[in-house]
């Protein structure tokens, strides 16, 4: 059992975050999801290859050679490959998703659970915004990516992550959710490799107002108490644990390396998601333990049922921020 100390708790209470070191075993819980995606690339390259796109397999070099090669050669960002949820906009039914075993077993591992169920009970339900994030060097970044307000370049599906709270990111339905994000680095995610920003007891004030950018939802920076922001170098292993209103941000990827981290969440079963058009599913019940996935192939089916239902109606399913607003002007 993995259950958090009092302290712990307090902290993340006291905080909005709580910053577990070592939770998770590289062996147990890392290394399979990193053979899972081998294959992932393994394919994504060799269908690169056929269609032109890149000089060469390139399969004498490990994962984060290989991926910035295929990058850095198609001029393109392949992050949608890898991810374990859909498009933010415009699904086609062959749009790319990963929803292998592994990843399931990662969303469903007890080791995380005992600290979710620490945190929001003991029904736990998996929130659909989930994603493996693959934060290639910055360097490597189509210009295409740049913000013109920052001078980074960024977007969830690339670079630098602005200031937000992921309760900005789902549905006004979900506001009084008690959604936690639960974050944790496949590589090591240092300062130079763009890990993760907090503020500190960010998370008392409610749901602050975000403007769309080129690079995502933002906060405005007059509205963030940026001068106790933290970063938070993490490695393999160390779990970070966030409240749904707890400010957050990551810095750009200025090594020459990919950092690669998960960010899933969960809410207690019942309450809305905030994007309820995304499939989830019950990861523990202590009440009913039978409600609880156990088959993979049954949750990635899910995933594909909602890519065509999507494929044919899609719409803006949960972005609450509107174009043209005069507060981000
Ligand atoms: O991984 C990042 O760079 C940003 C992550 C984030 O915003 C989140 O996990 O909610
Ligand atoms: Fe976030």
């Amino acid at each position: 059992m993995n259950r958090l100390t009092q302290e712990e708790r307090g902290h993340y209470d006291r905080e909005g975050y709580v910053l577990v070191r070592g939770l998770l075993d590289y062996e147990c819980d890392i290394r399979p999801v990193w053979d899972e995606y081998a294959g992932v690339l393994d394919r994504l390259a060799a269908e690169l290859y056929e269609a032109g796109e890149i000089e060469s397999l390139y399969e004498d070099l490990d994962f984060s050679d290989r991926t910035v090669a295929c990058y850095r050669d198609s001029g393109r960002v392949l992050a949608q490959y890898f991810d374990c949820s859909l498009p933010q906009a415009g699904t086609a039914v062959d749009s790319p998703i990963w929803v292998g075993p592994e990843v399931f077993r990662s969303l469903s591992n007890p080791v995380l659970l005992d600290v979710v169920e620490d945190l929001i009970g003991p029904e736990v339900y998996t929130n659909p915004v989930q994603h493996i994030r693959i934060k290639p060097p910055q360097s490597i970044l189509p210009e295409s990516q740049r913000d013109p307000q920052t001078g980074s370049k960024g977007g969830f599906e690339a670079g630098v992550t602005p200031w937000h709270q992921d309760n900005g990111v789902v549905q006004a339905n979900a506001d009084e959710t008690n959604m936690l994000t639960v974050w944790y680095p496949l590589t090591r995610a240092t300062v130079e490799m763009g890990c993760l920003k907090i503020i500190p007891r960010s998370h008392k004030s409610g749901v602050l107002h975000h403007c769309r950018t080129v690079s995502g939802l933002a906060i405005p920076d007059p509205m963030l108490q940026l001068e106790d922001a933290i970063a938070v170098p993490m490695e393999p292993g160390d779990v970070m644990f966030l409240t749904r209103r707890t400010c957050h941000s990551s810095l750009p990827n200025v090594s020459d390396e990919l950092r690669v981290s998960f960010d899933i969440r969960y809410s207690p079963v019942g309450e809305p998601t905030g994007r309820e058009v995304f499939p989830g599913f019950v990861a523990r019940s202590r009440s009913n333990p039978e409600r609880e996935l156990r088959d993979p192939d049954v949750w990635a089916q899910s995933w594909y049922e909602a890519r065509e239902r999507l494929s044919v109606k899609n719409w803006e399913h949960y972005n609450r921020w509107r174009v043209n607003d005069g507060v981000c002007a």
